[in-house]
């Protein structure tokens, strides 16, 4: 008898874009092979968890039934491609979306492995070298990531990407993007040689340009990234070993032409517009808070019986956000009460009462499904949530919006090192608490206090909320006012804004 081994599967859905059909698939798929949950990712899609060993190949194949795909969502090669779900109001918004899908599909792996192991794929001769031009016979030195963000909301984490896109709209019409290149936030404890980067920005290209730039970026990362230590694979540390400027040449050696210089632009916040706005062409977009990103049906809150509930009737489309958000988007007017009695009845609702800390906080998976986990994550927020929510109330900063991230472990999954307050995993019980970071992705965070326990989490930011509910300047974030009071030491890790 074979043990039952449990495994984690996730979709691949670029800009996290999804059908009612499509939602009633993996709804179908949680109930019956995994473990009657959905869980939105901090890149926009689903991961499904606890699906047995001999589930695996029909839950992958509904998924594919449903035109939904696992290919590349995992592996060394271009992951899910991110792109700002929030808003989706103007023509030039949706067509950044197109670019994110393009680049999803442009940069897919040609192999037709995946097709011949889970969905009976009659075998086709033939090496996987001639088949993969982009990639090789042995594929990336690590994963890739790509994010479009359309200012001023950098939902998407931009400066958080391998390869960051910053569309440019004027007047409307989409000119191009910002390249920004090098972000990530995975590091280990205790190794100062892996460290969270944010991106640089590299110059601009138009849209025209933007594929065989993206290309480039990743044959540079194939050929020169470091394949001898996995630590040290990701295109952050091949840029910082090559020098940014050595990088961009022999970018620019390979594409056959320079880049533009980056463009002006301005990002205000990383968040999602809770509850209902209105697009250009008269369509409604709702945004729902889920915690953590986990549809489960709880007694007190049956949400994935209610998202299938309004999957049933709803005719427009479903978008999942960087911020484990859902965005039930595409509403005639009319289909907005219908919507808003099942988001009652199925106590969807929850964004209507929200703490401006609660609004944006971000937690990753760890225990019990993730393997690298070292303390809890989302599984503690219904525990530290509310008291930090007791604290800041004591100081009158209940409705003050604050960055919130909390990861298992330093891998940075929840991309903690972007949080005004972060919390990353040491042991069970135990977290490094960062602070600093800015309300709009731009700035990394710092160690305040390294392997503490939740006695002296609350402790430390008592003290920092009374001192920034009687220190602020109008309109200060939390983490600013954390640098400019000189609590923290400044961030050296700025962007590198314009270097080119
Ligand atoms: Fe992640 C590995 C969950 C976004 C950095 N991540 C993992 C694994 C697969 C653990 C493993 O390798 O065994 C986790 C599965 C846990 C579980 O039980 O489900 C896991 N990562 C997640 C998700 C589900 C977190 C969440 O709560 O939403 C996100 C799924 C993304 C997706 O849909 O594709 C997720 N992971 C991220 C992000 C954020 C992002 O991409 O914007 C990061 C930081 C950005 C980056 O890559 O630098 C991230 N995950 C990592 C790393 C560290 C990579 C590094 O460069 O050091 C690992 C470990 C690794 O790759 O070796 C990792
Ligand atoms: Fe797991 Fe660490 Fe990622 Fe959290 S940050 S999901 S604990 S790998």
């Amino acid at each position: 008898l074979e043990p039952a081994y449990q495994f984690m599967v996730r979709a691949r859905l670029a800009g996290g874009v999804l059908s009612p059909a499509q939602w009633l698939s993996f709804d179908h798929i949680a109930r019956t092979w995994a473990n009657h949950t959905l869980r939105i990712t901090t890149r926009q899609t689903f991961q499904l968890h606890g699906v047995l060993k001999r589930n695996l190949k029909r839950s992958i194949a509904a998924m594919n039934d449903a035109l939904v795909s696992t290919i590349a969502a995992c592996g060394d090669v271009n992951r899910n491609v991110v792109a700002s779900a929030n808003p989706v109001s103007t023509p030039a918004h949706r067509v950044a979306y197109r670019w994110a899908e393009r680049l999803s599909e442009h940069l897919k792996p040609r192999t037709r492995a995946y097709h011949e192991i889970w969905l009976d794929e009659q075998l086709v001769a033939g090496g996987e070298a001639e088949s993969e031009p982009l990639y090789g016979p042995t594929y990336l030195p690590r994963k890739f990531k790509i994010g479009v963000a359309v200012p001023p909301t950098n939902d998407v984490d931009v400066f958080a990407q391998d390869l960051g896109l910053i569309a440019i709209i004027e007047h409307g019409e989409l000119l191009g993007f910002n390249i920004a290149i090098g972000g990530g936030m995975g590091a280990s404890h205790g190794d100062p040689s892996t460290y969270p980067r944010l991106g640089s920005v590299i110059g601009f290209v138009v849209p025209e340009q933007l594929l065989r730039t993206a290309e480039g970026i990743i044959e540079v990362q194939r050929d020169h990234g470091n394949r001898q230590e996995r630590k040290h694979a990701r295109l952050k540390y091949t840029i910082d070993r090559m020098g940014l400027a050595a990088f961009k040449a022999e970018l620019e050696r390979r594409i056959g032409f320079a880049l533009q210089s980056s463009r002006a632009y301005r990002f205000e916040h990383t968040g999602d517009r809770y509850g209902w706005t209105e697009g250009d062409d008269g369509r409604w977009h709702l945004t729902l808070h889920i915690e953590s990103g986990r549809l489960a049906d709880l007694p007190d809150r049956p949400h994935l019986s209610g998202l299938r509930a309004i999957a049933e009737q709803h005719r427009g489309d479903f978008r999942l956000t960087c911020n484990q958000n859902l965005i039930i988007a595409n509403v005639p007017a009319a289909q907005r009460e219908p919507i808003d009695a099942l988001a009652a009845e199925y106590k969807l609702d929850g964004y209507r009462h929200l703490s401006g800390i609660r609004r944006h906080a971000v937690a990753c998976v760890a225990m019990p499904t993730c393997g690298l986990a070292m303390a809890e994550s989302e599984r503690y927020v219904p525990q530290l949530l509310p008291k930090l929510e007791a604290l800041l109330d004591r100081h009158g900063l209940h409705d003050e919006p604050i960055l919130l991230r909390l990861s298992g472990c330093p891998n940075g999954c929840s991309r903690p090192y972007l949080g005004e307050i972060a919390l990353v995993g040491r042991a069970i019980g135990r977290y490094d608490l960062r602070l600093g970071a800015d309300f709009a992705g731009q700035r990394l965070n710092r160690t305040l206090r390294e392997n503490i326990d939740e006695a002296g989490i609350l402790t430390e930011l008592d003290a920092l909320f009374a001192r920034y509910a009687a220190e602020r300047q109008a309109q200060e974030h939390f983490g600013d006012f954390l640098v400019r009071s000189g609590t923290l030491p400044a961030a050296a890790h700025a962007i590198d804004v314009d270097v080119f």
